[in-house]
C-alpha cells in the first residue's frame, strides 16, 4: 500500500498565537467566499464588483449552489423562495411584546429565534432557505412595530422579490421607493458573505457544530455581529460623519488629526485583511455619485476619502489607511430615508443570514463527504492554575 502523503504544513503554532483571537490561524475551508488583500471579497470566485448589480436572489443562489443560476434556475429559485415566505403569526406577536428601548438587533435575534421555534425542520438547507425567504417580513415588522406603525402594514407580496417586498411592507412615508430599493439591493449583495473566519460567521458555524439548528446558530451569529467592533461599525460610521459636519478639506483634516490625538478610531478606514480601498467602498461611492452627489453627508465622506488615507498613511502601525465598506453605507441608507442609524446593523444582519446560512449548510451537510465538520473544540492552556486542594 502506498504511504499516505504528509499533510502540508500551513502554520507553525507558537506561544505568540495564544490569546490573539485565532487571528490568522487556519481552522477550515470555505466554499462560499474568500478575501484577498488587493481584491477584497470574492463570492465563489467572482470579485464582488462583478456581482454588485445582480438581483440578491441570484447571489443567494450562488452562495448556496456555487454557480450563478441559468434563467430557468433563477425563475424556479424565485418561486421556491416565494413558497417558503409565509411568516407564522407568532413572530409579530412576540415582537409586539419586546421592550422598545432595546436595540433593533435585539429584535432581530428574537425574531429569528421565534421563527425557528415555529418552523424549524432540523434540515440544514431547508431551514436556511426558509429563513432567507422570511427575512424581509421580519425586517419590516421590526421597523413598523418599533415605530408604532404595525396597524396598516401592507400584506407581504413575496413575488415582488426580497428587497422590493421589504420596501413595500415598510411603506416609508415620503421615501423615494426606487432609490431605497436600489440602495438596499446593492447593500444586501455587498454584505452577504465575507470569508469563513469573520466573527459572526465563525460563531454561527461553531454553534451549528453542536448539531443545533440554523435558527439558533444564526441568533448567536447575529449577537456576535451586534458588537461595535463588528457589524455595529456601520452605525458608528454615520454617527462619526455627522459629528464632522463639514466637507471642507482643511477642517476635515483638522478633525481627523484631533480624533487621532484623542486616541479615537477614524471610522470607515482600515481593515484586518485588505491592503487597498475595499471595492465595496468604491461601489457605494459610485452609487452615491449617481443618486445623491449633493447630499451633505455624502460630500463629507467624499472629502474623508481624499484626506484620511494621507493622514493615516503617516502612521506606521496602520496596515491599511484606505476606506472600508462602512464608510458609505450609512450615508446612502440615510439619504434614501432610513435616517435612524440604529437600524443599520439589522441590514448587515439580514444580508449575512445568507452567507452564514450557506456556510453552515456546507459545514454540516457537505464537507468531509457529507459527514460534516466535528464539534468545534479548540485547545486552551491553563494559566495561573497550579493544582491545589481544599484543606
Ligand atoms: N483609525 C485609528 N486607528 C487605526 C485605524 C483607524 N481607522 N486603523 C487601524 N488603526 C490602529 C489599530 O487600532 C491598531 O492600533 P494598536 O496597535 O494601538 O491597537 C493599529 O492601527 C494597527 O491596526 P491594523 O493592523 O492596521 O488593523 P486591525 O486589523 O488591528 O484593525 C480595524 C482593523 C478595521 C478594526 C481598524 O482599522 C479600525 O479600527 N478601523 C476603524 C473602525 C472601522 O471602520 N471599523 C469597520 C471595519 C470594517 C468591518 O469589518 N466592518
Amino acid at each position: 500500500m502506498a504511504p499516505k502523503p504528509t499533510p502540508k504544513s500551513l502554520l507553525e503554532i507558537t506561544e505568540s498565537h495564544l490569546n490573539t483571537g485565532l487571528r490568522g490561524v487556519p481552522v477550515g475551508t470555505c466554499r462560499t467566499s474568500f478575501v484577498t488583500p488587493e481584491g477584497g471579497v470574492h463570492y465563489v470566485g467572482y470579485p464582488i464588483d462583478e456581482l454588485a448589480e445582480l438581483d440578491p436572489e441570484d447571489v443567494v443562489f450562488l452562495l448556496h449552489f456555487k454557480h450563478l443560476p441559468s434563467p430557468d434556475e433563477a425563475a424556479t429559485f424565485r418561486k421556491d423562495l416565494v413558497s417558503r415566505s409565509t411568516l407564522p403569526d407568532c413572530v409579530a406577536e412576540v415582537l409586539q411584546s419586546m421592550p422598545k428601548e432595546g436595540h433593533p438587533m435585539d429584535w432581530l435575534a428574537v425574531g429569528i429565534q421565534t421563527l425557528g421555534a415555529a418552523i424549524r425542520q432540523d434540515e440544514w438547507r431547508e431551514d436556511a432557505l426558509n429563513l432567507t425567504a422570511c427575512m424581509p417580513e421580519i425586517m419590516a415588522l421590526i421597523f413598523r412595530i418599533r415605530e408604532g406603525r404595525y396597524e396598516g402594514m401592507p400584506q407581504s407580496r413575496p413575488s415582488l422579490g426580497l428587497v422590493a417586498n421589504f420596501v413595500h411592507m415598510l411603506d416609508l412615508p415620503g421615501a423615494d421607493k426606487w432609490a431605497l430599493t436600489k440602495v438596499l439591493r446593492v447593500f444586501l449583495v455587498l454584505h452577504m458573505d465575507h470569508g469563513g473566519g469573520n466573527l459572526s460567521t465563525f460563531t454561527g458555524k461553531a454553534i451549528a457544530s453542536s448539531h443545533s439548528d440554523i435558527f439558533s446558530s444564526m441568533v448567536g451569529a447575529m449577537n456576535a455581529l451586534f458588537g461595535p467592533l463588528h457589524g455595529r461599525a456601520n452605525q458608528s460610521c454615520l454617527d462619526f460623519v455627522r459629528r464632522i459636519g463639514t466637507d471642507d478639506s482643511d477642517a476635515v483634516e483638522k478633525f481627523v488629526r484631533a480624533e487621532l490625538a484623542a486616541k479615537r478610531p477614524i471610522f470607515g478606514f482600515g481593515h484586518a485583511v485588505l491592503r487597498t480601498e475595499d471595492p465595496r467602498a468604491a461601489i457605494q461611492f459610485d452609487l452615491g455619485e449617481e443618486i445623491c452627489p449633493n447630499d451633505s453627508n455624502f460630500k463629507i465622506i467624499r472629502t474623508l476619502r481624499e484626506v484620511v488615507p494621507r493622514v493615516l498613511g503617516e502612521i506606521e502601525k496602520i496596515s491599511n489607511p484606505n476606506a472600508n465598506v462602512d464608510i458609505a453605507s450609512g450615508t446612502l441608507l440615510h439619504h434614501v430615508g432610513l435616517v435612524n442609524s440604529e437600524y443599520y446593523t439589522t441590514f448587515f444582519g439580514w444580508a449575512r443570514t445568507t452567507g452564514i446560512g450557506a456556510q453552515i449548510v456546507d459545514e454540516r451537510a457537505i464537507m468531509r463527504n457529507g459527514r460534516g465538520v466535528p464539534l468545534y473544540r479548540p485547545k486552551y492552556i491553563a494559566e495561573n492554575q497550579e493544582e491545589q486542594h481544599i484543606e
